[in-house]
């Protein structure tokens, strides 16, 4: 059974959990005006032809977001909803630009969200760690403040992470930003190989010295990069029903993911924007089984390599397996 499977949950924006009835209801709530008639007219624009088509809307349904409160309740709301998919820990990105950018404090998102992270365990038996994400489509210089105010605050966070509009945006950008969040024993990932080429995973790997790379699923063009990735048992946070809305991939039987298991890749099943893509954790998992015929035992391995791959002492892992 899919629900009863233990899991673990690598590569979850939380702004992309935000449900377009949530969305109606902070909007009346904070009496902001939406350019949508109605839900069904919000729900007709989920209809996505590459990545950044995808963003335009996500940025633009994050103006509901303003309180601590909405950040809460969204945080809650997806919780909630990972529990009954037999979500045992995740940890969660998010996006702090997203949220300055448009003049909300970096401490109300932040603590917000952190909020309700810290009732997780005794609310809905979830461990969870926050990953903040740099946007590589703005400046690295901006992302470089907004660390330093992180740190600065003592913000609750395991790690950095890099994401939005890949191409043209490439990692070796964000050099100084990374090696920041190392010398303050941050965890480092990035989003590489979505839409860009096997190249920018080579720089995140190289120069940002990851140690996860979020999608990575067009490292398969380079044979010395998944020979690589697969000697340091680099794990990828795959996302399949993301790439088949984003239309990285055509369908899900054209997703590469058994591929990716028959070189030896270590692979993660994850879920991405959840909202957007009309699939959470055991939506992907279910997927998957049904498209690609994956018995039990192969659904264990996917979900025994999150174990693995997440930032957790070994002590930790164990009640997961
Ligand atoms: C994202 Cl699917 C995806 N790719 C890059 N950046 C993102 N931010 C939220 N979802
Ligand atoms: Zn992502």
């Amino acid at each position: 059974m899919i629900t009863t499977l233990p899991k673990v949950e690598l590569h979850l924006h939380i702004e992309g959990t935000l449900e377009p009835e949530l969305i109606m209801q902070l909007a009346e709530r904070n009496g902001i005006r939406l350019p949508y008639a109605d839900l069904d007219d919000l729900r007709r624009q989920y209809e996505f032809t590459d990545l950044q088509s995808f963003l335009n809307l996500y940025y633009a349904n994050l103006d509901v977001l303003v309180t601590e409160q909405d950040f809460s309740d969204l945080t809650r709301a997806y919780l909630k909803r990972a529990q009954a998919a037999g979500v045992r820990h995740a940890e969660i990105f998010m996006d702090p630009q997203a949220h300055t950018s448009r003049g909300i404090a970096l401490a109300t998102c932040v603590n917000g969200v952190s909020q309700a992270l810290a009732d997780s365990v005794t609310e809905f038996g979830i461990s969870t760690s926050l990953i903040v994400t740099f946007l590589r489509d703005r400046p690295a210089a901006e992302a470089l403040e907004v660390l330093t105010e992180l740190i600065s605050l003592d913000a609750p966070i395991i790690g950095i992470g890099l994401d939005s509009a890949e191409v043209g945006h490439p990692p070796i950008d964000f050099v100084e930003v990374f090696a920041l969040a190392r010398a303050h024993g941050l965890e480092c990932v990035a989003h590489a190989g979505e839409e860009g080429p096997p190249e920018y995973v080579w720089q995140a790997l190289d120069l940002l010295k990851v140690s996860r790379i979020d999608h990575g699923i067009r490292s398969l063009e380079d044979d010395a990069l998944v020979d690589y990735l697969v000697q340091n048992e680099i794990p990828l946070t795959v996302c399949p029903f993301s790439n088949v809305r984003l239309r990285v991939v055509d369908r899900l039987e054209d997703h590469p993911l058994p591929a990716m298991l028959a070189r030896g890749l270590l692979v993660t099943i994850n879920s991405d924007d959840p909202a957007y893509f009309g699939s959470y954790l055991d939506d992907n998992f279910r997927g998957l089984q049904q498209t690609f015929g994956l018995d039990a035992p192969a659904m264990a391995a996917l979900s025994r390599n999150a174990v693995q791959a997440a930032f957790l002492a070994d002590a930790e892992r164990a009640p997961l397996l």
